[in-house]
């Protein structure tokens, strides 16, 4: 299996397709760290214009998030989704117990999963990725696409602002919370429940799983909802209880998705948002590229000798970056903004 793999990304989506897990694992490799040959595997995987159904579970550190993966894996594979018994799994919450493309668990139990070349888990993290979480993970879901993968579930920890705004970026998003849940996690409640297609009360094993509903739908009842209401569905996921349940739960949202016109319409509201995120970092990286010039120093001196507002010193700098599309005749950025 360590044999040499080609460097060319097209030449390594071709073995990545042909069903090698090393030729994938280092497309996502090439796509976390950034930079032109990133850039390269992105536009490869988006050409093919192939999608994954993907479905997203967010929720606090500890809500079982790993172990309910662990279990829809079997499902993915036992039952399919639209005839397909394939599955890769993103796991974006850096404390989920996989290594080195393994999960722990069903693979301990299940020796022979470990050469199952039908899932595919990968970790990822993305220092390198201009624009984050939120470019690289569509980007990833992108390459799995591309070379067969029907379906892609992203573990992601909801607790940061932009954790949750992936795990939105999913077809289908499942808040997992646990019993008692209420008054334990107040700090990113909204933001979760924005995102919920369906909630998971997971160790339902645990006193309070009613009161947890309760309370689930009383805020359901204050939210302005779609067509869909989110269902809430119980689980023991250490024991597997409830989770063919939920498999049937993702499939009817699923068919909602695709019945009512959805599906389409929020890829490309993603899509969208993705371009405008990609905009946004490009600009942050030319700005401070731009602050850095000798010109820029003098807008930093200028404001810090109170010869210019802050406005005015962004003003400048604006102009400085519209112009820089000339290089032939650089702009000064101390003199006034051009109103053309
Ligand atoms: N009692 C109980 N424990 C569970 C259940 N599901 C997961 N756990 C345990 O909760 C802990 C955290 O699970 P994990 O899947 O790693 O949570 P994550 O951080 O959300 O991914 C582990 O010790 C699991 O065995 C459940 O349904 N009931
Ligand atoms: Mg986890």
């Amino acid at each position: 299996m360590s044999a040499a793999l080609p460097s060319d990304p097209a030449d390594l989506f071709e073995v990545a397709r042909a069903g090698n897990q090393s030729a994938l694992a280092r497309l996502l490799t090439l796509i976390e760290r950034g930079g032109p040959r990133s850039r390269a595997v992105a536009a490869l995987a988006f050409r093919t214009g192939d999608t994954a159904y993907s479905v997203g579970i967010t929720g606090a550190p500890g809500a079982g998030k790993s172990t309910l993966t662990d279990r829809l894996i079997t499902c993915a594979r036992t039952r399919g989704l639209d005839g397909s018994d394939r599955v890769a799994v993103l796991a974006i919450d850096p404390s989920s117990p996989y290594s080195g493309g393994a999960i722990l668990g069903d693979r301990v139990r299940m020796p022979s999963h470990a050469l199952d070349d039908r899932v595919f888990i990968r970790s990822m993290a993305t220092r390198g990725h201009l624009g984050g979480l939120s470019v690289a993970v569509p980007d990833a879901v992108r390459v799995l696409a591309a070379v067969g993968m029907p379906v892609v579930l992203v573990e992601t920890v909801g607790v940061g602002q932009q954790e949750v705004e992936v795990a939105a970026a999913t077809d289908t998003t499942i808040v997992v919370v646990n019993p008692g849940w209420g008054d334990a996690i107040q700090a990113n409640k909204a933001g979760l429940l924005e995102i919920a297609d369906l909630f998971v009360i997971n160790k339902a094993d645990r006193p309070g799983a009613r009161e947890t509903r309760r309370d689930l739908e009383l805020m359901l009842e204050l939210t302005d909802l779609g067509d869909w209401r989110p269902p809430i569905v119980e689980t023991v996921a250490s024991a597997g209880e409830g989770v063919d349940a939920l498999w049937d739960v993702i499939e009817e949202h699923r068919n909602h998705q695709i019945e009512s016109g959805m599906l389409v319409e929020l890829r490309r509201q993603r899509l969208e948002r993705e371009f405008h995120q990609i905009l946004m970092a490009r600009l942050a990286e030319q700005i401070d590229e731009l602050m850095t010039t000798t010109p820029f120093a003098g807008v930093t001196s200028a404001l810090a000798a109170g010869d210019l507002d802050p406005y005015q010193a962004a003003d400048r700098l604006l102009a400085g970056l519209r112009d820089a599309s000339d290089p032939l005749d650089p702009p000064d950025p101390l003199d006034p903004p051009s109103t053309a």
